[in-house]
Order: structure tokens, then sequence, then C-alpha cells
């Protein structure tokens, strides 16, 4: 039997979670042997409600739990992690502005990425599913200096679900059968579901098997607006949808994505000339516990666009949240590179050793 990890999961008497940890329990996130502990955290007013979500978890009998733990603030709830969930966030209030909406935000992640620095698993990665996802992540990040940028991912696997699900709706095939979808840029409605890399049963590009009109003009902002969508008729916000996407997400980053692509909300290293240091959606594959950007991809003029245009907006919420962002990470988070080698994004930590990665004499 493997050691048990421990896995904190934030917003864990909220929707998403109902039904995110029991899928955890149950072992789909990180395999049938890997035994957990989980570490749930809520805010003080949510406690009792906690309470009774871990008793549901505990009536499960479910083997692989072996143990939980209930935290009101994450500097316990953090403590030796190896996984953290991130799905509690302030909700937009009446009449609150959007610049209102990311600053209080900001406050709640600046201090989880100081309890994450503080006391997690010096390898722990971090999911963001709270929004505003992708400039949490941010401010997360940057609250941890002693954490990789590349630790940190922010979700749009629910939208890169949604893009592929959609799309082999339309096209009557398994939406398994389709590789090569990919979601640009922020989790809004300016995001950029891209069809143009797609491959249908292995050898029939997706964009040649859909009229161009219904792609930009319907296809594209249904993915969108989803979510606003699933709330119209369900009358609450998508919740086992998300769970399962945060499942996707990080089961395919620990254990690896099997060569197929998926999208990721992560720091941006300058690929497809996107700014540095804004954690950014890009096509990546996962192996072995790290993710790498695809590479050489096509893009058309109206995806430059596009992908222009989320970029524009991430950039401005970063400028609304530029005074809280600590000055002592700004330069690290930029200091990125695609390594020629591994094609992985790599971190610059400001340590020179003035050796090569790897050196054969050393061995021995
Ligand atoms: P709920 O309002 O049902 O649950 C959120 C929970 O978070 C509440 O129990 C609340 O007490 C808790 N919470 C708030 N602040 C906290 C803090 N500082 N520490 C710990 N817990 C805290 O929302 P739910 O439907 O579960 O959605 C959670 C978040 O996911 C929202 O921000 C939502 O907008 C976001 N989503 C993100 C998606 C994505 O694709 N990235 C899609 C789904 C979802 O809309």
């Amino acid at each position: 039997m493997k050691q048990p990890v421990r896995i904190a999961v934030t917003g864990a008497a909220g929707n998403i979670s109902y039904s995110l940890l029991f899928k955890i329990a149950a072992g789909e996130m990180l395999g049938p042997d890997q035994p957990v502990i989980l570490q749930l955290v809520e805010i003080p007013q949510a406690m009792d409600k906690l309470r009774g979500v871990a008793m549901e978890l505990e009536d499960c009998a479910f083997p692989l739990v072996h143990g939980i733990s209930l935290h009101d603030n994450p500097f316990d709830g953090f403590r030796g992690i190896h996984y953290a969930m991130l799905v509690g966030a302030r909700p937009r209030s009446k009449g609150m502005e959007r610049a209102d909406l990311l600053e209080a935000n900001a406050v709640i992640f600046a201090e989880q990425g100081k309890a994450l620095n503080e006391v997690a698993n010096r390898d722990v990665k971090a999911l963001v599913v709270g929004n505003p996802a992708n400039t949490n992540c941010l401010i997360l990040s940057r609250n941890a200096p002693d954490l990789a940028p590349s630790q940190f991912c922010a979700m749009t696997r629910l939208d890169h679900n949604r893009a592929q699900g959609i799309l082999g709706n339309k096209l009557g095939v398994n939406p398994a059968d389709i590789e090569g979808v990919c979601v640009w840029g922020n989790h809004s409605p300016t995001m950029y579901p891209d069809l143009h890399h797609a491959q249908v049963l292995g050898d029939e590009a997706a964009i040649d098997m859909i009229d161009e009109q219904w792609y930009k003009e319907e296809y594209t902002p249904r993915i969108q607006k989803r979510g606003a969508e699933i709330i119209e008729w369900r009358g609450l916000s998508s919740a086992a949808s998300a769970a399962q996407a945060a499942l996707d997400h990080m089961r395919d980053w620990a254990l690896g994505s099997d060569g197929r692509i998926v999208s990721m909300g992560i720091i941006s290293d300058g690929s497809y000339g996107v700014a540095k240091g804004i954690y950014y959606s890009f096509p990546v594959v996962c192996e072995f516990g790290s993710y790498q950007i695809v590479q050489s991809l096509h893009i058309n003029d109206y995806g430059q666009s596009m992908m222009k245009k989320t970029e524009q907006e991430l950039l401005e919420e970063k400028a609304a949240v530029d005074h809280l962002l600590p000055e002592e990470t700004a330069a690290s988070r930029e200091a990125l590179r695609t390594s020629s080698r591994s094609g992985q994004t790599e971190f610059d930590a400001g340590i020179d050793t003035g050796e090569s990665y790897y050196r054969a004499d050393r061995i021995c």
C-alpha cells in the first residue's frame, strides 16, 4: 500500500466540493491504490455545515480515506499537503463592482499563498477553482516566494471539457474520439475555444467538418457563456461538472495526460507571444507530474485576435490588483523561458550553481 497523500480542499462545505470530495475519496483522482488524508478548510461560519459533510464522508466508509480534519484557516489546513484544491472564494454580492470582487478575493488568495509557502509540502500542486480563477492564481503564486510558479494552476478544464463535449454532440461522435481541442486565456467570456488543431478519430480535421459561421457565432459564444446557460436552466451554478473538471485537471497533472492535449491555466513563459507572468490557459500535455506547453501550433489571424483579447482582459485584472502583488516576487515570476531541451517552462529561482543540470562525471 502507498503512503497516504494530504489533500486540502477549501470551500469544502460548498456546492462543488459536495461532489468533488466524494470522488477524491473514492480514488477517482489519484487512483484506486492511493490513500488520502483530507484536510477540509472553510470559513468559521461554515464549520457546522462542514462537519455534516465530513460525517457523510465517514458514512461512506471509503477504504482510501485515512483521515479527515476540519480547519477554519489555511495555516492549519494546508499543513504538510501535497495537493491543494482551492474551491472557496468570495462570490459577487449585489452591487459589487468587478474591481471590488477582484480585491475581496485577492485578500483570500494572498493569505492562502502565504500559508502554502509556510506550511505545505515543498512539491505541493495547487489548483485554483474559485473565481476569478486566473487572477486569484496569480495572487496565490506571488504570495508564495519559496514555491515555483509552475506549482500553481487556474482551472480552465471545465471550459475544455465543455468545448470537447459540445463539439462531440454536433459531430455525432464520442467526445473521447476528439483530440486536440484547447481553450486559450482567461476563465471568462473572453476565453478562446480553439478547434483548429482538433482531430476526429485520429485523422480528420474537426474544423473541416463544421461550418465557420456556426463555429464563430454559435459554438464559441456558447462555450464562453456556458456557465450562465447552466444557471439559467438549473437555477444554480455548475457544480458536478466543475468537480469533474477539477478532478480531471489534477489527475492529469499528477499522473500524466497520456499524450492528450488538455487546457490548463498556467504561468505564461512568453510562449505564443503571451505576456509573461500572468496565468493564461494554454494547450499542454502532462507527464511525470509536470506540464509542458504544446509549441508551434499555427495560429491564424482570427485566433491571434481572440488570444490578444483574452490576454488584454487578464492584464487589466492584474492591473486592478497590482497594488496587492508583493514586489519581491515580481522579477522571478517573469524570469521564465521555454527550455529548448525539454520543452518545459524553466523557472529561474535566482540560484546559480555554476553547473549544468546533468554532469556524468558527478556520478560514481
Ligand atoms: P459555493 O458558494 O457553494 O461554495 C463556496 C464555499 O467556499 C462556501 O462554503 C464558502 O463558505 C467557502 N469559502 C468562501 N471563502 C472561503 C475562504 N476564504 N476559505 C475557505 N472557504 C471559503 O460555491 P461553489 O458553487 O462551490 O463554487 C465555488 C467557486 O468556484 C466559485 O468562486 C465559482 O465562481 C467557482 N467556479 C469556477 C469554475 C471554473 O471553471 N474555474 C466553474 C465553476 C464555478 O463557477
